[in-house]
């Protein structure tokens, strides 16, 4: 039995995610979770929400609300959609958890004992009237490039001209709106990551099986311009980590907190720790799998993200493992993605643009939205979401292939011989090369799934419906019956095997729709098929299922244009 430790970008707490954040991470993280634990490996499987930094801040003051109490909620709101979704965590922890804050300045207080810290002087924005440093996000004023007068500190949403705070005309706090600024001078932590770029090189360069998407990425970071820069990593905030080196204050950083990008992946170790915390198991619990000396090294650890989070964790993150010194397991698999788009534009958080998780559960079960996602997952360029090809997609893989299969055996098996398994007959040469022909796809679909190849997987796991239906349709147990009823007994003993069959192989990707497939066999077997043969014998003669309602309902054209109307405006 393997080990795997899976973990999931964890996405921002400032509002609900749209289908294009999930299928970056969260979606084939939970995939390859399942599909892992399917196999009889051990798996622990983590995500978070990411509660700090600006985002966060500006999200609650939008909302009203003081910080903390926003993340609380929108943590609880965030965890009720993912189970929604059936995205199958073993913890869904927060980064503003006590464990966080504990590891995350012992990380910082290692890195400075190993000298990897550095104090920088920087002048930046402060507000007189609020009282605190402003980050560009928190600056407003008029902009120099096109004379828009609500452009932000980092950029002109008007003509998107990147800037600069002081680029500004008439420059104003977004917190108060006054004007009474001035540029003052402030001390922050910097991390030395440039004194490690050959360590890391090396490193990324021994990740031969990486995704090109990956290495490319973190090679660009490595080795463009001037190469790996080192990184501020403590902000002027109120709302994060307090900066501290372990338990001890931090001379001259009182009052400041760690970067959201220093303490966010951190969070993949404290939420190991919150989770087995949580069942009440000792420290050393979490520690075999994050601890090469406390059992981890048997850990396999397989990260799934967005490729604009790939420079944080193939070098960021990978510099604070090993400046620390301690032994941490280090990532072994960065699986990242390409974006997906939204009928001819981008998935756009602050313009509501697109379709939003909870949105999505309210016109149709996970599992329409997971086999669409899945099937057609950015992964060797960006995808594109249309209602159309959604629509196609629904109603022929998982309406006419799979759902007509599963109706259409049930449904003749009530009618001829009751809603038991019947007896008789055994396989002629059309169901051995069947059997053959799945066996073979089987095990092709175990290669992909196994290199996270997430869209092979989706067409092999579809190639292996259409086998079936490819056989009933040639079968014909209504045929058959007419003249050899022991024969048209078996055709349907196999097909209803095949319904148990692919529910087990199916559940990664449609766990809710596997599981009212093995609820209708009236069985609980979910072994993972070593052999087609001796799995599809799995359901005897005489064993008793029922005929499940319909299993996927096809998606209408009028329902196809109301939500595409619905859903191209703008979210509020
Ligand atoms: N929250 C960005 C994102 O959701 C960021 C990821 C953190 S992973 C440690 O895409
Ligand atoms: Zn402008």
């Amino acid at each position: 039995m393997a080990r795997h430790l899976i973990t999931s970008a964890i996405p921002y707490i400032n509002g609900i995610k749209h289908l294009g954040n999930l299928v970056g991470s969260q979606l084939p993280a939970d995939l390859f979770a399942r599909y892992q634990r399917q196999r009889g490996h051990e798996v622990m499987f983590i995500c978070a929400t990411d509660e700090h930094g600006t985002p966060a801040e500006l999200a609650a003051k939008k909302a009203g609300k003081p910080v903390a109490e926003y993340c609380a909620e929108m943590h609880a709101t965030q965890a009720q959609i993912a189970s929604d979704f059936g995205l199958s965590f073993d913890h869904f922890g927060r980064s503003s958890s006590e464990r966080n804050h504990v590891l995350t300045q012992h990380f910082a207080g290692k890195l400075d004992e190993n000298g990897w810290i550095r104090e920088v002087e920087e002048s930046q924005i402060y507000s007189i009237d609020d009282a605190r440093f402003l980050p560009d996000r928190y600056i407003e004023g008029t902009c120099p490039n096109c004379g828009y007068d609500k452009a932000r500190g980092d950029q002109c949403e008007n003509c998107t001209k990147q800037l600069d705070p002081t680029d500004l005309i008439n420059p104003r706090s977004a917190v108060s709106g006054s004007t009474n600024l001035e540029v003052r001078s402030t001390k922050h932590l910097y991390l030395r990551q440039r004194g490690m770029r050959d360590q890391l090189a090396a490193w990324i360069d021994s990740k031969t099986d990486w995704p090109i998407l990956t290495t490319s990425i973190a090679k660009k970071w490595l080795n463009d311009g001037e190469g790996l820069q080192d990184r501020g990593i403590t902000r002027d905030l109120d709302w994060g980590i307090p900066v501290k080196k372990g338990d001890q204050p931090w001379p001259g950083m009182e009052g400041k907190v760690f970067y959201v990008w220093f303490d966010a992946p951190i969070e993949y170790i404290a939420g190991t720790a919150e989770c087995t915390d949580a069942r009440g198991e000792p420290d050393a619990a979490w520690r075999r799998w994050w601890r090469l000396d406390e059992g981890a090294q048997d850990v396999t650890y397989t990260q799934f993200m967005g490729k604009d989070n790939v420079p944080f964790h193939t070098l960021s993150f990978p510099a604070t493992i090993l400046g620390s010194a301690e032994p941490w397991k280090l990532v072994d698999y960065i699986k990242s993605f390409n974006y997906l788009t939204y009928d001819g534009g981008q998935f756009s958080t602050s313009q509501g643009r697109g379709v939003f998780m909870d949105q999505a559960l309210s016109i149709l079960p996970a599992d329409y939205w997971r086999w669409w996602l899945l099937s057609h997952a950015p992964e060797s360029g960006d995808a594109e979401f249309t209602w159309d090809n959604f629509q196609q997609s629904v109603n022929k893989d998982l309406a006419d292939v799979l759902g007509n299969f599963v109706s259409r055996i049930t449904k003749f098996c009530r009618s001829k011989f009751g809603e038991v398994v019947p007896e008789g007959g055994a396989y002629g040469p059309e169901e051995l090369a069947l059997i053959d022909a799945i066996d073979a796809r089987i095990r092709a679909y175990e290669g992909f799934m196994n290199n996270m190849e997430v869209r092979k997987s989706a067409a092999e796991l579809r190639a292996i419906w259409v086998l079936g239906n490819e056989y009933l349709q040639s079968a014909a147990p209504w045929t058959t019956i007419k003249t050899d009823e022991t024969r048209a007994a078996m055709q349907v003993r196999l097909g209803l095997n095949l319904i148990r069959l692919y529910a087990v192989l199916s559940a990664p990707f449609i766990p809710f729709a596997a599981d009212a497939m093995l609820a209708a066999m009236q069985t609980t077997d979910r072994d993972w098929p070593a052999d087609a043969r001796a799995a599809l014998e799995t359901l005897p003669a005489g064993h008793a299922f029922t005929t499940p309602d319909v299993l996927f309902a096809k998606i209408s054209d009028d329902q196809r244009d109301d939500w595409q109307e619905r859903f191209k405006g703008i979210r509020t």
